[in-house]
């Protein structure tokens, strides 16, 4: 895996006295709080896992759009197709900002999709779930981009100038895309005893797949340690869990939908809810490629890369020949 190919010094961050003093010095800019720019000077581990990181990132936001692009042409009315495609629309926007994000680090384009479609590099496997009801596009909306926004926003201060950048806007966006998918589950929460059904078990699917997108438990993630020093990352993948389950468990309350957690519980001390671990097998089955729709994605990228060649040659010829003229008339 490319992202194996990343050496994290995982939990044993080299302390600021023991590095030398270019790293020091851009640790120290970091600890500041200081942007990196692309052109800035930056250990190669730092410029490798940003790549590791944004690109997964932008990965994540193009296979994003598998799962709900499935149900644009079965909206139940005109608006939420509008809605839908719009939302759709903006994750493939997101996708590119990331991109272009990642490519400012020396990486080409081309090279990022070659990674994702041979599995050397991995996408969310929030992914990896299928779409089986329309209450699934509120799901994916409500839960899914909450998720996201959660992970998110911290970001928007992250290190890495044209990383931040983009989070901002991604972030505006992704505020409109839970708003949909909420009110799509209000609609048939409220709806009739059928529609509620379907709202209730599409919650059953995606809660705890949702909760697995923060990443692994702490005391099993490989990077945090190091990023959150380079400040790649702004916060452990527990803690944004937390405050997922914090910021969600009332909004399902209000929707009249049960959580599918007999262990969930508002403890008064920690002012936080205890609630169940993910099925971490399940987790990493899933990354591993054996989910319920990995292959499903991956053909489908694939296919779209095929079937946009003739596009991408056309517009480099098209290139060529400007610059050809251009050069002719001068
Ligand atoms: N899925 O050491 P950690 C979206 C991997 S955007 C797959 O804790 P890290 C918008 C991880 O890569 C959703 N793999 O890793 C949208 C590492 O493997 P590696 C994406 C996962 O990086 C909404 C290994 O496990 N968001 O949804 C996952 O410090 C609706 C060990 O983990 C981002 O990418 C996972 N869930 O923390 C679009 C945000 N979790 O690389 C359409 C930016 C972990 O060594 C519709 N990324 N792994 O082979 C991050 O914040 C971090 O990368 C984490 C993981 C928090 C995802």
């Amino acid at each position: 895996m490319y992202a194996q190919m990343v050496k994290s010094t995982g939990k044993n961050v080299q302390a600021l006295e023991d590095m030398p003093p270019e790293e020091r010095a851009f640790q120290e800019r970091i600890d500041r709080g200081e942007k990196i720019e692309p052109k800035d000077w930056m250990p190669d581990a730092y410029r490798k896992n940003l790549i590791r990181q944004i690109g997964q990132h932008a990965h994540s936001e193009i296979v994003g759009q598998l799962p709900e692009g499935n149900w644009i042409t079965r909206a139940p009315t005109l608006e939420r197709k509008a809605n839908l495609l719009a939302k759709v629309q903006d994750e493939a926007g997101h996708g590119l900002y990331l991109y272009c994000a990642a490519e400012t680090l020396g990486v080409s384009r081309d090279e990022l999709f070659e990674m994702l479609h041979t599995g050397k590099m991995k996408y969310s496997s929030i992914f990896n779930y299928p779409t089986l009801t329309w209450a699934d596009m509120g799901a994916v909306g409500w839960l899914v981009d909450g998720a996201a926004i959660m992970n998110q926003v911290p970001l928007q201060r992250t290190s890495y100038g044209p990383y931040a950048r983009a989070m901002v806007r991604i972030c505006k966006e992704e505020s409109f895309h839970q708003r949909q998918g909420y009110h799509i589950m209000m609609t048939m929460a409220n709806g009739s005893s059928e529609q509620k059904r379907m709202a209730q078990d599409a919650l059953n699917r995606f809660w705890y797949p949702s909760l697995m997108m923060f990443g692994p438990s702490d005391k099993d993630s490989v990077h945090s340690a190091q990023s959150m020093a380079w400040k790649i990352k702004m916060n452990t993948n527990d803690e944004l869990r937390q405050k997922f389950v914090d910021e969600t468990v009332p909004q399902a309350e209000y929707l009249g939908l049960t959580v599918p957690d007999e262990n969930l519980k508002w403890n008064e001390e920690r002012g936080a809810y205890d609630f169940s671990e993910p099925d971490w097998e399940e987790f990493y089955n899933v990354v591993s490629g054996n989910g319920p729709c990995n292959v499903e994605r991956l053909e489908a990228r694939k296919k779209a890369w095929s079937d946009g060649e003739w596009v991408r040659e056309a517009m480099l010829a098209h290139a060529e020949k400007k610059a050809m003229r251009k050069e002719a008339a001068e």
